[in-house]
């Protein structure tokens, strides 16, 4: 391991290692053609706390494009409301995914 970088804390970090800083992971919803769309703006508004009004846009925009991203969060916030999502999905029998990714 060679010295990249002494950080604030003093952490000594290699190479492939760095820190992150919170909401450096995105939540990516992905569209499908099953999931309705009144569903999608609920998960919106009840996971991500979205108001209708920007649930309603973020639903139309990855409707329209594909997908979008819903919001930055930490990677344990992120995995937990992908979760989430999946979960309440699974229960109403959509095909409704997002996916984490490295901001
Ligand atoms: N394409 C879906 C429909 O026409 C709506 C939808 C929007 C589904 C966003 C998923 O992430 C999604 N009913």
């Amino acid at each position: 391991m060679s010295v990249r970088e002494l950080n604030e804390t003093n952490i000594l970090l290699g190479d492939d290692q760095e820190l992150k800083e919170p909401g450096d992971y995105v939540v990516v919803l992905l569209n499908d053609d099953y999931t309705t769309k009144d569903f999608v703006v609920d998960v919106l508004r009840m996971i991500f706390h979205k108001s209708p009004e920007e649930a309603n846009r973020i639903m139309l925009s990855v409707h329209n494009s594909g997908r979008g991203v819903v919001g930055a969060y930490t990677w344990d916030i992120a995995n937990t409301k992908a979760w989430q999502v999946h979960s309440v999905a699974k229960e109403h029998d959509y095909p409704l995914r997002c996916v984490v990714e490295e901001a």
